[in-house]
Parts: C-alpha cells; sequence; structure tokens
C-alpha cells in the first residue's frame, strides 16, 4: 500500500536562460512540473511510499516525464501513455530584474502548451478510482479541475463519500490561466469534499474574497484540517475534532507505530460519521469557533478511552484503517475536546523561485501527518520544505534529509520566531 497517491498532470517545463518576453528568450533549459508530481517527488525522497497516477503521450517528452519522476522513487506503475495526445509542455519567463527572482508581480510569464493533452483526458471511465484510492492518502489538486470537463467529472467521482476512500489531500492551486469562468465555485466544492486542504491567503481573496485565515476556516468549514498559507509571514494550520469513534476494540497499531482506529460502516475514516447528526456543518462549525484553542488541548485519551496526560495531542492520532478496507493515516486525535489552531511563522530566506514552493509545503506537511507529528511540527516540516524549493530555480528540490529536519523543526519558537 502506498502511503500516498498523487494524481495530476505532469509537463515538460523551460526555464529562460535570460530575462525577457517569450518572443526574445532564444533558449530554454528543460525540466520537469506538475503539483501533484512534486509533492510525490518530495514525499518519496523524504522515505514516503509515493505513487503518482496520470497520463502522458508516447511522445519524448511522456518518456522524459516519467523518467524524471521515476528517478525520485516514485512509483509510476498507474501512469499511461496516450499515443493519440501530447504531453503537456509549459514555459516560463523571467523579468528584467534577476533571472530566477520570479516574484514580483510583473517578473514572469507563465506559458502553457496543455489543452488536448493527455491528461486532459483523465476521466472517470479511464481512471480507476480503486487504483487510486489504494493509498492511505490521495493527494489531489484544483489544476486537474481545469483541465477538462472529463478531469472535473474525475475529480468529483473521487471524493464521493465512501467505503474505501482514503483520506483525500487537496491543495487548492487557483491558476488563472486555466480558468474560463466558474473556479471559484468549483474549487470551493472540491475543497468541501476533502479532509486536508492547503490553499494561500491570496487564492482565498482571489476566489472567494475573503481575507485572512479565520475568514478562510469559516468559509471552509468542512476539511478536518485546513491550512492557510501567508507567504513569508507564515501558515495557519486548523484542525478541528472528530466525534468519538464507537469503542469496539483496542488500536492496533501499524509498523510505523500509528494508531489504527476501527471505524463504523458509515465512516469516513476521520471518525465522521454519515449520519445521525453528527457531521460537522456550517452551525457546528460557527459553535465550534467559539472555543477555538489556541494552545495545544488537552492530550487526547488512550485507546480504551482513559484520559492519558502523559500523551500529547497528535502524536498518536488514529488512522482511519478499518474493516471496512480504508487506509487512513493519523489526522489528529478522534476525541480532542475543541478545534487546535496553530500559527508558525515561515523561515527567512533568500527566494530564487517561488515555483514550486506550496508543493513542497503540502509534501512536508503530509510527511509530517504520515508520522503523526503534532501539528505545528507538520507545519514547520512544510516550511522547511518550502523554502528548499524556494531557494532553487526549478519547481522541484530534494527536501532536506528527515533527521536534519527534525532537528531543525525541534528548534524554540525563537529560532522559528
Ligand atoms: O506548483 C508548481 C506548478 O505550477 C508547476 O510545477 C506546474 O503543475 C503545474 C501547473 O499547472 O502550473
Amino acid at each position: 500500500v502506498a502511503d500516498v497517491v498523487c494524481l495530476g498532470e505532469s509537463m515538460v517545463t523551460f526555464r529562460p536562460s535570460r530575462p525577457g518576453r517569450l518572443a526574445d528568450v532564444p533558449s530554454f533549459e528543460r525540466g520537469i512540473g506538475g503539483a501533484e508530481s512534486n509533492v510525490a517527488c518530495a514525499l518519496a525522497a523524504a522515505g514516503h511510499r509515493t505513487r503518482w497516477i496520470s497520463r502522458v503521450g508516447t511522445d519524448g517528452f511522456g518518456d522524459h516525464v516519467v523518467e524524471a519522476i521515476a528517478a525520485y522513487g516514485v512509483d509510476v506503475s498507474g501512469v499511461r501513455r496516450d499515443p493519440s495526445r501530447p504531453t503537456g509542455v509549459y514555459f516560463r519567463t523571467a523579468g528584467e530584474r534577476v533571472l530566477g527572482d520570479l516574484s514580483g508581480a510583473d517578473a514572469s510569464e507563465v506559458v502553457y502548451y496543455r489543452a488536448g493533452s493527455a491528461a486532459s483526458a483523465m476521466s472517470p471511465a479511464l481512471i480507476p478510482a480503486s487504483d487510486v484510492w489504494s493509498g492511505r492518502i490521495l493527494h489531489l489538486s484544483g489544476i486537474t479541475a481545469a483541465l477538462s470537463a472529463d478531469c472535473l467529472a474525475l475529480m468529483r467521482e473521487l471524493l464521493v463519500r465512501r467505503d474505501g476512500r482514503p483520506v483525500v489531500s487537496f491543495d487548492v492551486n487557483y491558476r488563472a490561466g486555466l480558468w474560463r469562468s466558474g473556479a471559484a465555485d468549483v474549487l470551493a466544492e472540491l475543497a468541501r469534499g476533502s479532509d486536508i486542504v492547503f490553499v494561500g491567503e491570496d487564492e482565498a481573496e482571489a476566489l472567494w474574497g475573503v481575507r485572512g485565515a479565520d475568514a478562510v476556516r469559516a468559509f471552509l468549514p468542512e476539511p478536518s484540517v485546513l491550512v492557510v498559507k501567508g507567504g513569508a509571514v507564515g501558515a495557519t494550520a486548523f484542525f478541528s475534532p472528530t466525534p468519538p469513534l464507537p469503542e469496539t476494540e483496542a488500536l492496533p497499531q501499524t509498523p510505523d507505530g500509528l494508531n489504527c482506529a476501527p471505524r463504523s460502516s458509515a465512516s469516513d475514516g476521520l471518525g465522521v460519521t454519515g449520519g445521525g447528526g453528527t457531521r460537522r456543518g456550517d452551525a457546528g462549525r460557527k459553535a465550534k469557533q467559539s472555543r477555538v484553542t489556541p494552545e495545544r488541548p488537552a492530550p487526547a485519551p488512550d485507546s480504551e478511552g482513559r484520559p492519558n496526560p502523559a500523551r500529547p495531542a497528535f502524536e498518536d492520532a488514529p488512522a482511519g484503517r478499518s474493516a471496512a478496507g480504508g487506509n487512513g493515516p493519523a489526522l489528529g486525535s478522534a476525541r480532542e475536546p475543541t478545534d487546535h489552531v496553530v500559527k508558525v511563522p515561515a523561515l527567512h530566506i533568500d527566494v530564487v523561485a517561488p515555483v514550486g514552493a506550496g508543493d513542497a509545503f503540502a509534501a512536508g506537511f503530509l510527511s509530517g501527518t504520515l508520522r503523526g507529528l503534532p501539528l505545528e511540527a507538520r507545519v514547520r516540516h512544510g516550511h522547511l520544505a518550502a523554502a528548499a524549493a524556494l531557494t532553487v530555480p526549478g519547481d522541484l528540490a530534494v527536501p532536506p534529509e528527515r533527521a536534519f529536519a527534525d532537528r531543525l523543526v525541534a528548534l524554540d519558537d525563537d529560532a522559528w520566531g
């Protein structure tokens, strides 16, 4: 079983050799890009079993994309080749300031050649949910929803809550250039159907007109975990408690030390039941938000439901593995009394290129989730991985080695403040 399955389009990318308009740049350097495969590569580099599912052409670019992603240790056996459609391609340009510093508003341009690509034909008929649901976490992004009506149908199909659906991680990834209309509604719908959601404050404002992390949480109350990224300032992560699971048996241990919780057949794997009025809704969220605690909440009870003051929340959270076949990892304690919120400042670094930083952040956070780390540590791992991506010119960076990253994450607040 893969820890994480990532589904989405990957492309050959071309980075300019010098600043200028697309019309003027004489040469480009080839690389690979694709938000979801970037996450897969970073997770594989961090030691997790990762699978990437997609479609590419039978062209040489398709060969290169698949080989390059496989070289990171990602399982690419679920990638299909389409002889009738090309692999997607995109070019970037850089502004006149410093090549590589693409952070200025007018400094860069992204030009996609991906309409009608092999990946844009992904559909419920071509991509079986059983394959995509084969990991503990399924990671998706809003880019896929913009590629075609078939891709949007596939996204909707994968989000249907039924037995076997793993924990779904969703990065909103609003790419304005890919949408003609409807982005706000579609991306809100997909985020609301997911379990772990990443969104930038800038994206949330552009899409939905909501400003600030708390307003974004009020707008997206459904995901158990919502991470609102505030760029260079930092990120705010919200974890909402889930109703108690039925105490049917002691929680077994997985080899990696995560507890696994049984779930009822009506559960979605996160301890949120599908009926009986226990599912969170807007009204429930409003009530809970008045009880948000900025501090770490009381330790969760142990697997028998006894109070366990020695055990910090999130470190031992139950996963959704169940008799029904779900594979979800621990998202947090199933019995936490209140919402849990952490605000974690970002690292101060000299940005070389912002592209790929969001993907790296998601990978760092998901890595911490798979390891059952406390919420704050998950965000710090996200920031560290993002910093690695921000300091290279390409879309992808190898994250810091795990033991080193753990030492950095464990530094006290002064070092992180
Ligand atoms: O997140 C980085 C991506 O933007 C890049 O790798 C390409 O997936 C991509 C996209 O659609 O922009």
